[in-house]
């Protein structure tokens, strides 16, 4: 078997193997916190570390797929997407639960952040000529759920839930406001039908490794990032 190791200046595979290990070490650190958060934010804090516990597996995967193919593992990626994304739905829900979010709340999220990351799918790999028209909907599903929480029923409800839940919250809204707004960059880069991506980069394969290394420090931001805003508010409320 051929012996794969990184060369120094492949950033893509650099990228990914950084994100592995930070995904496991930021997994090992909510998990064994655990034991000593108090019984009120510890499901919250669990949640934390499967978020990044299910990137990390996805991570090692993508890690391997990458340095063997030089190939973007972009339907892992999604995969990962559509089950952490939910999971930060379900954070931002078991913070206001205890303010009276009901069910649908949660179910409201979830459903927009399905849209936004199938559709998203569709303009990278099923019909990329159209990348423009698929970006767009899943812009407006994206908006609709920062809409939520900066001015929607999660805001509402976090101001009611005492003022270190409205900080966390707030903190919150500000990773989906500007962290989350990085993966769109990484779309437009990436994708052929695009604004200026494939124009802007030299060639096909350059697109593809600059949306994988947007997207991997993106991940690790808002994964490992939003984990630890919980892990705070969990430490300061209690
Ligand atoms: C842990 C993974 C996270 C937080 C992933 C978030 C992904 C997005 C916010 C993706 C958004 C997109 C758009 C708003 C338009 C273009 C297509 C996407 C899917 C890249």
């Amino acid at each position: 078997m051929e012996h794969l190791k990184i060369a120094s200046d492949n950033y893509v595979a650099f990228t990914f193997f950084i994100g592995t290990m930070a995904m496991m070490a930021a997994s090992v650190f909510f998990f064994f916190e655990l034991s000593n958060t108090s019984q009120k934010w510890r499901t919250s804090v669990l949640v934390s570390g499967l978020i990044t516990f299910i990137a990390a597996v996805h991570y090692y995967y993508m890690r391997g797929y990458n340095l063997e193919t030089g190939e973007s593992p972009t339907f892992f990626r999604y995969v990962d997407w559509i089950l952490t994304v939910p999971l930060m739905c379900v954070e931002f829900y078991l913070i206001t639960k205890k303010a009276g979010a009901k069910i649908g709340l949660l179910w409201k999220l979830i459903f927009a952040s399905l849209v936004m990351l199938i559709t998203g799918y569709i303009g990278e790999v099923l019909d990329p000529t159209q990348s423009v028209l698929w970006g767009v909907i899943s812009g407006a599903a994206y908006f609709y759920i920062a809409y939520l929480i900066w001015f929607g029923e999660v805001a509402k409800l976090s101001q009611t839930a005492g003022p270190q839940v409205a900080k966390a919250t707030r903190i919150l809204a500000w990773f989906v406001l500007v962290g989350w707004a990085i993966y769109p960059l990484g779309y437009i880069l990436g994708t052929e039908g695009g604004l200026f991506g494939m124009k802007l980069v030299a060639d096909k394969a350059a697109a593809l490794h600059a949306m994988d290394i947007v997207y991997n420090i993106a991940d690790a931001i808002n994964k490992i990032g939003f984990g630890l805003v919980i892990y705070a508010l969990s430490r300061n409320e209690d």
